[in-house]
């Protein structure tokens, strides 16, 4: 390493110290993008969002693709077992067109009961002007490879619907940066730790849901926060109603009105901004509670303790507290290649699509602009290049095949 990449590593390895500490002391736990953000989506999977995309069809940049995974770490083994959707979980995407904090449509999503365990449970899905479109869901299998993932096309709309069980797409290595950060702390910085690579997630799968939609369906207006009329603001909470009541029988009944588990527009916010006391409430607030400040002390705290000056503060606020934390994407900026897109300047935080590095992105603005990487930068498998662009699940391997898991 010569002088000048020394002195930087310094420079890091001091802004981390600082930095870092709140996040990464010994009771603090990096989840990655939002898997296990909070104590009660910890504990209730399938409402535990992972990760929310948005971006433009690479084959057809005149299509919206919306996807979440939630449930994260579903093991290959236990596909048949875990590979569901809860039908007591509403799924409800916020879409934003107006340049403020308010949503201004919804699209909800809710699954049918199993029957069985190879028969697709059925996605009902209501669109935010009222049609409503169902969907058998892919039946996931204990085979050697995974059934086709099946799409539906709804004729009147335009709009294609995917869920099941998939590969999840997002990489990063959690132990290795963690012991990184140690290190750092403990005054002797090991930039080797961040070298390890092993992607925590590479072998595991998550329950996915996926919506393409033109654009044109939206009916985008220009306003004063969205002149031009292109921007779409998208964000998911997770719901179950207040009451559930278990049967004698076995059988569950819920009533009484929906509240918020767990939520996410942007990758991280949750996880690594908001203080541990704070996280369910942060979960049950609104894109509106952000706007009006409600978090912001927190987060602005939290990234002042990880020595991040004002300058990208400011960035970062602008993403996820000024008009709540939505992912925005400007569908005037062309998506191309493979796997949902790859072309530069034209992801993350324009949106997100499935294979940007959104890690190394909110690293890199954390500390102030210097490249800092996990150096786990791509998915462990190929994804597919038509929607949903996920890659099929992770199957039960051959003795003697490597299962892709890097613990
Ligand atoms: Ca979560
Ligand atoms: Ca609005
Ligand atoms: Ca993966
Ligand atoms: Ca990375």
């Amino acid at each position: 390493m010569n002088t000048f990449r020394n002195k930087r590593f310094v420079l890091i390895a001091l802004i981390l110290a600082f930095a870092l500490s709140p996040l990464f002391s010994a009771t603090s736990r990096i989840e990655a993008a939002d898997h296990g953000d909070a104590p009660l989506a910890d504990e209730d999977r399938p409402c535990d969002i992972a990760d929310v995309y948005a971006f433009l069809d690479p084959n057809d940049n005149s299509k919206v693709i919306i996807e979440a995974t939630v449930y994260g770490f579903i093991v290959p083994g236990e596909a048949v077992n875990f590979g569901a959707f809860d039908p007591r979980v509403r799924y409800l995407l916020g879409i934003e067109t107006t340049g403020d904090a308010r949503i201004d449509q919804t699209i909800d999503v809710r699954f049918s009961e199993r029957t069985s365990t190879t028969a697709p449970q059925i996605a009902t899905v209501i669109l935010p002007f009222g049609q409503i479109l169902t969907a058998p869901t892919t039946v996931p299998t204990l085979a050697e490879n995974a059934n086709p993932f099946t799409v539906t096309t709804d004729p009147e709309t335009g709009v294609s619907f995917f869920a099941g069980t998939a590969d999840d797409p997002f990489f990063f290595d959690i132990p290795g940066f963690n012991r990184f950060v140690a290190s750092v702390l403990s005054g002797a910085p090991n930039g080797a730790l961040l070298q390890r690579g092993r992607d925590s997630f590479a072998g595991y799968n998550v329950q996915a849901f996926a919506l393409s939609i033109p654009v044109s369906y939206f009916k985008l207006q220009n306003t004063a926060g969205n002149p031009g009329a292109n921007v779409i603001g998208v964000n998911l909470s997770t719901q179950r109603q207040r009451r559930t009541l278990i049967n004698r029988d076995g059988s569950i009944s819920t009533s009484g009105g929906f509240m918020t588990i767990d939520r996410m527009g942007n990758p991280a916010i949750n996880v690594a901004l908001i203080p541990f006391s704070r996280k369910n409430e942060y979960n049950n607030g609104t894109t509106e509670d952000d706007a009006a400040g409600r978090f912001a002390n927190s987060i602005v705290g939290t990234l002042q303790a990880l020595g991040t000056n004002s300058t990208n503060i400011g960035i970062l606020a602008n993403i996820a507290v000024t008009n709540g934390d939505f992912l925005r994407l400007n569908v005037g900026i062309p998506n191309s290649g493979p796997g949902g897109g790859s072309n530069a300047n034209a992801g993350f935080p324009n949106g997100r699509r499935l294979g940007d590095d959104v890690i190394d992105t909110i690293l890199f603005f954390v500390a102030n602009q210097n490249v800092l990487s996990d150096n786990a930068n791509s998915n462990d498998v190929p994804r597919t290049d038509t929607f949903p662009f996920f890659a099929r699940p992770q199957q039960p391997r051959a003795s003697g095949t490597d299962d892709n898991t890097r613990n």
